[in-house]
Parts: C-alpha cells; sequence; structure tokens
C-alpha cells in the first residue's frame, strides 16, 4: 500500500455499525419519519389519527424504512409543547400497531413517561432530540429498559432554541457537549453501547452550523457511537437549493436534495438517516455503499 493509499485508507469509514435489535443490512439504515401531529413542519395533520398513521407506517416500511420513527410532538422551532396524554394517545397505538405488524419501531419523544409506554408498546429504540436534558428521568428509564437511545445534541425547547444557536466552533462545541451527555447517561446506568449520537441538524443551529456539521462527521465519528444524521427537509437544504439567492425552495420541494444528503452522510460514515421519502434516501444510500465498495477496492 502507498503511502497516499495508506492516508486514504484512514480517512475511510468504518463498516457500517450493528446494533442488537435493528435490521443489519451492511448499509446505512434508513428511518421513515411517522409524525402523528398536526403541526410538525413538512407533514404536520397528514397522519393526525390512528388509523392513517398505521397505514402511513406499513407503507414506509414497504418502501423499505429499516425503522418507523414515530413522534406525536413537534419538535420545529417555535413549536408548543403537547401534553403528556395528548402525546401517550398519539404515540402508543401506532407503535404497538406496527410493532404488532412485524415492523421495527422507534419513538420520538423527550418525555420519559412517553418512552416507557412506548418501549412497553415494542419499540426497539428511543429517539430522544433533547439527549435526556429535557427530562431528568429519562436516563433512568433508557437504563432498565436497556433499548437502544439516540442522543440528539440540543441547547433548548423548541420555542427558545433558536436564541441558543450561537458557536465559536460548532463541531467541536458539539462534540464536547455530546461528550458530556454520554458521560451522564453512562453515569447513570445507560449501556454505552447502546447509544447512538446525532449532530441535531436545525436544533439551536443556523444553517451555516448544519453545514458545518454535516462536512464534520468524521470528528464526530471520534466519539465511537453510531451516527443518525436528521437533515430531511430542513431549512438549510431549502436554502441551498435557491441557490444563495435570499428565499428558500418550500419544504414538498427538498426531496431529491434530501437524498443527496443521505448519500454524502452515507458516504461519511452515517449509521442512519431519518428522512420522510424513504424510497428516494434508500436509493442514495444504496448508491452510497457501492461507491464505498468499488472505491476501497482501488485502495
Ligand atoms: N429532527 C426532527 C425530529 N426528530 N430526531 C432526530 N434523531 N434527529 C433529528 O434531526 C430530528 C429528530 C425534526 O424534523 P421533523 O419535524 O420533520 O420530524
Amino acid at each position: 500500500m502507498s503511502t497516499l493509499q495508506s492516508v486514504a485508507a484512514l480517512d475511510e469509514p468504518a463498516s457500517p455499525a450493528e446494533l442488537e435489535g435493528l435490521p443489519a443490512p451492511g448499509r446505512c439504515l434508513i428511518m421513515g419519519i411517522l409524525n402523528v401531529t398536526p403541526d410538525s413542519f413538512s407533514d404536520g395533520g397528514l397522519y393526525a389519527d390512528t388509523r392513517r398513521a398505521v397505514d402511513r407506517g406499513l407503507e414506509l416500511a414497504a418502501q423499505g424504512a429499516d425503522i418507523v420513527d414515530v413522534g406525536g410532538e413537534s419538535t420545529r422551532p417555535g413549536a408548543d409543547p403537547v401534553a403528556l396524554e395528548e402525546e401517550l394517545a398519539r404515540t402508543v397505538p401506532v407503535v404497538r400497531e406496527l410493532a404488532r405488524a412485524g415492523v421495527c419501531t422507534s419513538v420520538d419523544t423527550v418525555h420519559a413517561p412517553v418512552a416507557r409506554a412506548a418501549v412497553e408498546a415494542g419499540v426497539r429504540m428511543v429517539n430522544d432530540v433533547s439527549g435526556g436534558l429535557a427530562d431528568p428521568a429519562m436516563a433512568q428509564t433508557i437504563a432498565v429498559s436497556g433499548v437502544l437511545y439516540v442522543a440528539t445534541h440540543w441547547r433548548a425547547p423548541s420555542r427558545e432554541m433558536d436564541r441558543h444557536a450561537h458557536y465559536d466552533d460548532v463541531v467541536t462545541e458539539v462534540t464536547a457537549e455530546l461528550t458530556c451527555r454520554i458521560r451522564q447517561l453512562t453515569e447513570q446506568g445507560v449501556d454505552p453501547a447502546r447509544i447512538v449520537l446525532d449532530p441535531g441538524l436545525g436544533f439551536a443551529k443556523r444553517s451555516e452550523h448544519d453545514w458545518t456539521l454535516l462536512t464534520g462527521l468524521g470528528a464526530l465519528r471520534q466519539l465511537g457511537h453510531p451516527l443518525l444524521v436528521g437533515a430531511s427537509r430542513k431549512r438549510f437544504i431549502g436554502t441551498a437549493l435557491a441557490d444563495g439567492g435570499a428565499g428558500e425552495v418550500p419544504p414538498g420541494g427538498r426531496d431529491a436534495a434530501t437524498a443527496a444528503v443521505s448519500a454524502l452522510a452515507a458516504l461519511d460514515g452515517a449509521f442512519c438517516v431519518r428522512v420522510h421519502d424513504v424510497r428516494a434516501s434508500l436509493d442514495a444510500v444504496r448508491m452510497a455503499s457501492a461507491y464505498r465498495a468499488h472505491r476501497s477496492q482501488q485502495l
């Protein structure tokens, strides 16, 4: 191997991680988004009742989603919190039916009681966009259930997160804050081997922060945990599609670009991408896999 080749090999992300309880297709996983909410930023209201939500979950799985992520509270900037009973009523019946049908599910919640009920209903992973900061009981809930856990970089609730979008060096700060999360979660009994990390694109981030994090996945990979990337239809994609103009392409027109970002994230070693349009991103990550395999043969 030449020096150039060995340097390239060092840069090459490791083979896709495998986590017990999740499918292991040998490529970046696809998490399909199922927002059972009236007010999410791009699909709010579409699947707001249980029957429609279950049908959509089955459809996402049929399209190739490895995991269906069921959420009952919008996390868009400025969103109001939802009563716990309402979030439970939105998510738990959907998870139960999808799990019964053999679909691998996660629950998107920052609340320990919702996580607990969803685990009982059959989720294999809890996706917490606050990384355990919103509810002090979350770490214990995860520790006791032994379920997989996505810890996302987060600084503040939706209503106020835009005020916290200030960084001198976003990759270094996000890495340090996630490191702190891992330490606190593991001190409270969460198995580190069951923690997935997420840079939290759009959560207390402006577009330039999202891009810097997306291009800095290599640094986050050094933390040694599988990485989940949630870029789907987010504003940084809409503004990039506007070619530097002042406007942005609306969320419904961002799926092809999301798939391109999925390919880039997979190429950089992402473990999973969370997307609305499953088919497009599945094809995209398959292409990234094939590309990586052929590139490594040439090294
Ligand atoms: N983004 C949203 C919701 N949940 N979960 C993870 N792990 N990562 C994310 O980036 C993420 C998330 C907001 O997007 P949506 O309203 O389209 O679901």
